[in-house]
């Protein structure tokens, strides 16, 4: 009897720290997910995720199927089930020039007798288009889309996408709830996905949207789990007991209100003008995005209207897909030359006669590799298929065989390096070639520097291509840490380099030394770290000393870091050339604030401005404004692009308009409430 009273209490304190784990995981996941605005290091969020993980295993049976450790992936599926869709999941009609727009506009208009309509413009996606359905708040259901009739169940799949809630947030949702959107795949996500695919001797996807559609259509959800999808939300299906806004932008509102993921780039626009306004906009944004999108959407953002102009053969008379002109050309393949890599890869360039492919004349296109050229055949006169894609590289996608010259020849990897000369080695199991040169290597030297230089390393301003390669023939600099010691007088003696620009250099340099861990660890070119993996070995160690002595088994403590990643951090750090470098670039002054605790970072709002409109419930204006601005906000009266939320309580004013109209995120009290803590 005694025993049994100690467990019970024992499990019930246990049950109350599960319950208190499971609500800031949410929370933390609704602020990074739905707000994009981390409030914690993704170390610290491990650490609550672990200790709810390791309660869990103590305590099986507290464990419930919508707990954010629920996410690992279920055993493998034999088949899909087919799901049907009791609304049909509608098509796009699609337009390819303004003309098609200003028809689409002026329908609309006649149909619905009016002088004016706003739509909602949208980003339109490459991806994979999916039906979540939650009940009561909880994920039961998630779908393909399939004809639009009949998807199929990917359940077990879509639960495992972490910006996918297993439980809405917040309250007043309908009981039954059907939310659409398209899955896919960052840009960066893609080519890490394709590297690891190249690492483990399997063949990479093609593009972004091949990559999504082939990790949602998986039957073994762990592999789905280790794939880096999302999801933005583009609008609803069935809804049951509730109700939601009579307009489209204001659905979209309280989706990211209940924790779903909405493009950040949507808005409100007036009439056609309005639309090809916000295409000529996405279309010069299209390269910077982390994503692909092939084209923007229009939507008529009245609900009642979209009801009245209903739809035509199962595409909807409201919305209109304006795609991008299309991205694939025809030409010639001169020649095949081999570049070296920072690494000493050898990649075969393609020589092409000049073409342009959506407004870019491309003259070059990257052929992958070796084993590439021989599985698409491709031989240097031939007729060859050229795709761009984003800002990618352009890459030759096939031969049109049928026009094949009959002196076409096939490439030859080289035997010798082209730019130093050392041999060409190819290491079994290998896909690529190297130079054996190392940094002996102009090319790998220069291509080094680049790296260390470049925008989302060391973010040296300045410091192009060509400059590199002039301060590395002149022997100026042998490493990177040779930067952080030039001289003015040095650097007058270059072409084209005036006592002004010399200046800016400097300059430049000086203010690149105050940087952080994370683009420390990125810029020294350490091979299989990219960006994303830099982040997490900084928030995880916190400090380079802790890095460079840790252990290869500590290193795969780190979250995404595998036995491959982790040998290879581990034999950088044990290079004694390494070492010194970072020795020299640390005593050059390059600095970074330490500790990414929470208690002794910025602000958690620091650098977000906000505006208030409406009468909130819980608390005056004034005590919303002070409440923001200790935790480092800036409060503003009026609504601009620049503004990173509006905060509208009861009856909000013109500003919750403005707010729509230019895309701006809109807080309701509950999730104002939840972000101030
Ligand atoms: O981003 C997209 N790919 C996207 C797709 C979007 N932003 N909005 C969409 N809206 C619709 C309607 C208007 C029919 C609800 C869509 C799609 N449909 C769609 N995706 C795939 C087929 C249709």
């Amino acid at each position: 009897m005694a025993a049994s009273q100690h467990t019970s209490s024992t499990s019930g304190k246990a049950k109350k720290r599960i319950e208190e784990l499971r609500k800031q995981i949410d929370h933390h996941n609704y602020l990074y997910y739905a707000l994009d605005a981390p409030e914690i290091p993704d170390a610290e969020y491990d650490r609550l995720l672990r200790e709810l993980q390791d309660l869990e295993q103590q305590y099986p049976e507290l464990v419930t199927p919508d707990s954010p450790t629920q996410r690992v992936g279920a055993a493998p599926l034999k088949t899909f089930s087919e799901v049907r869709h009791e609304l049909p999941m509608l098509s796009l009609n699609n337009a390819f020039s303004d003309e098609e727009v200003y028809d689409f506009d002026r329908r609309v208009r006649e149909r619905l007798g009016v002088e004016n309509v706003e739509y909602h413009a949208e980003p339109k996606l490459d991806g994979l288009a999916i039906s979540l359905l939650y009940e009561r708040g909880r994920l039961v259901r998630g779908a393909t889309r399939g004809d639009g009739s009949r998807g199929e169940d990917v359940t077990q799949n879509v639960r495992t996408i972490g910006a996918i809630p297993l439980k809405l947030h917040g309250s007043g949702f309908p009981a039954l709830l059907e939310v659409r959107g398209e899955v896919f795949m960052t840009k960066e996500g893609f080519q890490q996905l394709n590297s690891l695919q190249e690492s483990q001797g399997l063949k990479p996807f093609a593009n972004p949207r091949n990559a999504a559609a082939g990790s949602l259509r998986q039957l073994d959800p762990r592999i789905t789990a280790q794939r880096p999808l999302t999801i933005y939300c583009y609008g609803t299906g069935i809804v049951k007991d509730g109700k939601l806004p009579d307009r489209h932008s204001m659905i979209m509102q309280k989706l990211r209100n209940w924790g779903l993921r909405i493009s950040p780039k949507a808005k409100l626009v007036k009439g056609a003008e309005g639309c090809l306004e916000y295409y000529r906009q996405m279309a010069t944004e299209r390269n910077q995005l982390p994503y692909e999108i092939d084209g923007v959407v229009y939507k008529v953002d009245k609900i009642a209207w979209q009801e009245q102009l209903g739809q035509i053969s199962r595409a909807p008379r409201w919305a209109l897909a304006h795609k991008f002109p299309a991205q694939e050309e025809i030409t010639r393949l001169l020649d095949v030359e081999w570049q070296v890599g920072r690494t000493g890869a050898l990649t075969p360039v393609a020589r092409l006669e000049p073409v342009s492919v959506g407004g870019v004349t491309v003259s070059n296109a990257t052929l992958h590799n070796q084993d590439e050229i021989e599985r698409k055949d491709i031989r240097i006169g031939d007729t060859v298929i050229i795709r761009r894609a984003g800002d990618v590289i352009p890459e030759v996608v096939s031969v049109v065989e049928s026009r094949r010259p009959t002196d076409a020849r096939r490439p030859q990897l080289p035997t010798h390096c082209p730019v130093c000369g050392s041999d060409v080695v190819r290491l079994p199991g290998e896909k690529v070639a190297r130079c054996s040169g190392g940094l002996y290597c102009p090319a790998q030297r220069r291509e080094a520097i680049k790296h260390f230089a470049s925008r989302r390393a060391m973010d040296i301003e300045g410091l192009g291509d060509k400059l590199v390669e002039q301060l590395d023939e002149k022997g100026l600099i042998r490493d990177v840490a040779d930067l952080y010691y030039l001289r003015q007088e040095q650097l007058e003696t270059l072409e084209r380099m005036g006592k002004k620009s010399a200046q800016n250099l400097l300059a430049a340099l000086e203010k690149s030394k105050k940087t952080t861990l994370a683009r420390f660890i990125f810029a020294l070119g350490i091979r299989q770290v990219g960006e994303a993996t830099a982040r997490e070995l900084a928030s995880y160690f916190g400090s380079l000393e802790r890095i460079m002595t840790a252990s290869r088994e500590q290193l795969q403590q780190v979250p995404d870091i595998g036995a491959v990643v982790a040998e290879s951090i581990y034999i950088f750090f044990r290079e004694k050339h390494n070492r010194e470098v970072v020795d020299k670039l640390i005593a050059a002054g390059i600095h970074w604030p330490t500790t990414t605790n929470r208690n002794s970072g910025p602000l958690p709002l620091a650098g977000k401005t906000f505006v208030l409109t409406g009468t909130l419930e819980s608390m005056s204006r004034n005590e919303a404004k002070e409440k923001l601005q200790a935790l480092g906000a800036k409060v503003t009266g009026s609504v601009s692009k620049k503004t990173g939320y509006v905060v509208a309580g009861a009856e909000p004013g013109s500003k919750y308009e403005r707010a729509l109209q230019l895309g701006v995120p809109i807080l309701d009290e509950p999730s104002f409430l939840e972000l101030i803590g």
